[in-house]
């Protein structure tokens, strides 16, 4: 089934169809909307990671999975349908990737939400819930290409306590204050170590940070697109997502 998405009405009723495409363009104008995105499958049970356009969604921006040792899928639990990501062992490695239009591309300083839903089915370890990346270029000028980085969130790099599992928790990144480190793409190497964790909002401030061996990243950075990520070396788990706001997107898997 291919992937299908939809800008969810704002106010009054949303019966999910015979809308027209009025208020979907006012609530794209405006920034700020929820989107539906139904339909998302992706599965490669052997190595090797296997990419797949899945297409344009219904805000212009461009979704991509990528895909070994697991399965990527849209299931209901607990009531609720959500992004699903499964891997069968260790070597699992599972991404979810939306590329912004120039219309979505933010600067940093002005980025605001970024949380979401997650609900740990299964997993061998406690310290790990579904990842997300924000892929920024980091001196904000699109023309130079050699500073694109992500800063990546992960539960295992907080100081937390065991992942609760078996219900749903909300994991609010700018509203906690999570601290990120940062993976640079020229060369492609994870600038991963205590020294370079700074919460988001020293990564947004205007004075910004700069990891030891990495690249200055600050408020005039530009965010090109996020990723949802499990593994590798996650072991083998089932985790659901949902609700995930990245600035005045909002994405519910449907
Ligand atoms: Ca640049």
């Amino acid at each position: 089934m291919a992937v299908s998405s939809r800008i969810a009405k704002e106010n009054g009723n949303d019966t999910g169809k015979g809308n027209g495409f009025g208020y979907q363009k006012k609530a794209l104008a405006d920034g700020h909307y929820t989107m539906d995105v139904s339909g998302l499958a992706a599965a490669n049970h052997g190595p090797g990671d296997v990419t797949t356009n899945q297409g344009t969604l219904a805000d212009g921006t461009q979704l991509f999975t990528e895909a070994r040792f697991g399965a990527i899928s849209i299931d209901t639990i607990q009531g609720e349908a959500a992004l699903h990501l499964v891997t069968d062992s260790s070597n699992g490695r599972l991404r979810v990737d939306d590329g912004f239009d120039a219309a979505h591309q933010v600067k940093l300083g002005n980025l605001g939400d970024l949380s979401f839903d997650y609900l740990v089915q299964s997993s061998d370890r406690t310290d790990v819930i579904p990842v997300l990346r924000i892929t920024l270029d980091a001196d904000g000028n699109l023309a130079t290409t050699n500073d694109r980085v992500d800063l990546v969130f992960e539960w295992a790099y907080q100081g937390s306590s065991p992942v609760t599992q078996g219900s749903w928790q909300h994991a609010d990144l700018s509203g906690d204050n999570w601290k990120a480190w940062e993976h640079t793409y020229s060369p492609s190497q994870n600038i991963d170590f205590g020294p370079n964790f700074a919460t988001l909002s020293t990564w947004e401030s205007a004075a910004g940070f700069t990891p030891t061996g990495g690249i200055h990243v600050d408020a005039n950075s530009i965010v090109l697109g996020w990723q949802i990520a499990d593994g590798s070396g996650n072991g083998t788990n089932s985790m659901f997502l949902d609700h995930l706001h990245v600035g005045g997107q909002a994405i519910n898997f449907a």
